[in-house]
């Protein structure tokens, strides 16, 4: 009965409120072209140029840098988003198609300039990286259906990102997700130039890669996730296909196994990696805390030296990342003993660590730590700040991504939220923690823990719009901080997911451009 009245008073006010938690008032605004005030994250600098345009016309013209396969790669990319293109070298523009030209002057990084003028676009920068973002930019300069001929404004863009590190974590472990959807993500993120895609593992209810000489990790460990028994696992071909996928979207994956706490699903697997000898159950429920790995266990040793090794050798970023998180029961030598022995295995293999901030106390000068929340592991970190170590941001309250929009939202947990768009946008990662500075910080990152996400969907309602908000605190000039700029080009973020089909919330507070 309730529910009859709910969808009555949706269709009487013509389909603009939502039953779905977080988008009760949601604003449709009418359809518009896109604009250089709509590109998210916000360039250093945008300049439209009144009434000029470009049609980029059907089967264009790319001309990409002679010599450069990186020129090429990004030039088949946008040639595909097209819908079909003729592709060649050159070192020009062109007149009446799009230049994908490397510049050194531009920069040696992820800079890059756009040009678009009467005649035709010309994207440059120092390498294919930048090239890559130029695309990126273009395709929010074009209408969501992206398929030639499509109209783009003229202007000028001269950009660079404000953090190295900007990262997505996705959580596998509380469930599995298989390599399609994970592809899927990788191409919605670098919409919003992420770069980095830190992939949680392993936790007390899966492990999700296969390890040569551990078959029990997949065989027992994989087949349980948060809720009962369909997990699953990667092989070393399909997080190799993950990696590639990345690397030709130019995102650098970050595997995480989660130690000595967060360790059930290797427990249930191998009792030798246990104290008592006992291997416990699965474990499927949600509360964490109470797992650890035997401190004094010669198993514990292989295991983590065969499995970071494995993924050192899998990985080609520079990044392992290590967990640390959550292992109450181990007293704090026995926990930096397993910590140590991981951050010197990692440092064998040629890698930079990567750790919650709980590591902090026992972290090498080269670790980087990832801070998620004001706790007694602070000081410690705070300390490490200051002598040099390098701090990934993802304060819990503004960006994890698993938190509901608000409390009627259908999944996500509560404990760090609710958390609107506008307090995931609402921080700035360099003033976030006193002692923490612009240099300190190496980026920022958004982790959608999934306890409560089982389907693709899910995890872009809970993504979609507020990875979006996350992407430009990370790249933007803090500048151009500001809510009431920002929400306008998030809106016209809409109708892209629209035709993409992206299940986005219609967050409050957004402008919704309609498709
Ligand atoms: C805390 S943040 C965790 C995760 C949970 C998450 C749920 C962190 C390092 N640990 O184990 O999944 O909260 O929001």
């Amino acid at each position: 009965m309730l529910v009859t009245v709910v969808v009555l008073t949706v269709v009487a006010l013509g389909g603009c409120v939502s039953r779905r938690g977080g988008e009760d008032q949601h604003e449709t605004v009418p359809a518009r072209p896109a604009t250089f005030a709509d590109v998210v994250p916000a360039p250093v600098q945008a300049t439209q140029t009144p009434g000029v345009t470009f049609t980029i016309p059907a089967d264009p013209t790319i001309i990409t840098m002679a010599g450069s396969t990186e020129a090429a790669h990004v030039g088949a990319y946008l040639a595909d988003l097209l819908g079909g293109a003729t592709t060649r070298e050159g070192t020009d523009p062109v007149s009446g198609g799009v230049a994908l030209l490397l510049d050194p002057t531009v920069g040696t990084g992820e800079e890059y300039q756009l040009e678009v003028n009467a005649g035709g676009v010309t994207i440059r920068a120092g390498t294919g990286v930048g090239l890559f973002w130029g695309v990126q930019t273009l395709r929010q300069l074009m209408p969501a259906q992206t398929r030639a001929p499509v109209p783009v404004p003229g202007g000028r863009i001269v950009d660079a990102p404000r953090f190295a590190y900007r990262g997505v974590m996705l959580d596998v472990a509380r469930h599995f997700f298989d390599v399609a959807a994970v592809e899927r993500l990788i191409d919605l993120v670098a919409m919003y130039k992420v770069n980095y895609l830190h992939l949680h593992l392993t936790d007390d209810q899966g492990w999700r890669i296969a390890v040569d000489g551990w078959p029990r990790l997949t065989e027992v460990g994989a087949a349980t996730e948060v809720g009962g028994f369909t997990g699953g696992y990667y092989t070393e071909d399909d997080y190799r296909q993950i990696v590639e996928y990345a690397a030709d979207r130019y995102l650098t994956v970050v595997p995480e196994i989660d130690l000595p706490g967060h360790t059930n699903a290797a427990l249930a697997s191998y009792a030798e990696l246990t104290c008592d000898g006992v291997a416990p159950a699965p474990y499927t429920e949600i509360g964490v805390g109470f797992s650890a790995l035997c401190p004094t266990s010669d198993a514990v040793g292989r295991l983590i030296d065969d499995t970071l090794g494995e993924l050192a050798e899998l990985t080609p970023g520079p990044y392992l990342h290590i967990g640390g998180d959550e292992a109450p029961t181990l007293n704090a030598d026995d926990y930096a003993t397993i910590v140590d022995r991981a951050q010197e295995i990692v440092a064998r293999d040629g890698k930079t660590t990567v750790a919650w901030q709980a590591v902090a106390a026992d972290a090498a000068p080269s670790t980087v730590l990832q801070y998620y929340i004001d706790d007694q592991d602070v000081p410690a970190l705070l300390g490490a700040a200051t002598a040099g170590t390098k701090v990934i941001m993802s304060p819990a309250n503004h960006a994890y991504l698993d938190q509901k929009y608000d409390p009627q939202t259908r999944i996500g947990l509560t404990w760090a939220g609710p958390t609107s768009v506008e307090e995931a946008y609402g921080w700035d990662p360099a003033t976030y923690l006193p002692g923490v500075g612009e240099e300190a910080v190496l980026g920022v990152e958004a982790p959608l823990w999934t306890e409560t996400v089982t389907t693709v969907d899910d995890i872009e309602y809970l993504m979609f719009p507020r990875l979006s908000a996350i992407a430009e605190i990370g790249w933007s000039p803090a500048s151009t901080h500001n809510w009431t700029a920002f929400r306008q080009r998030l809106g016209a973020q809409a109708p892209r997911w629209t035709a993409l089909g992206v299940d986005f919330a219609r967050a409050d507070g957004v402008p919704w451009v309609a498709a």
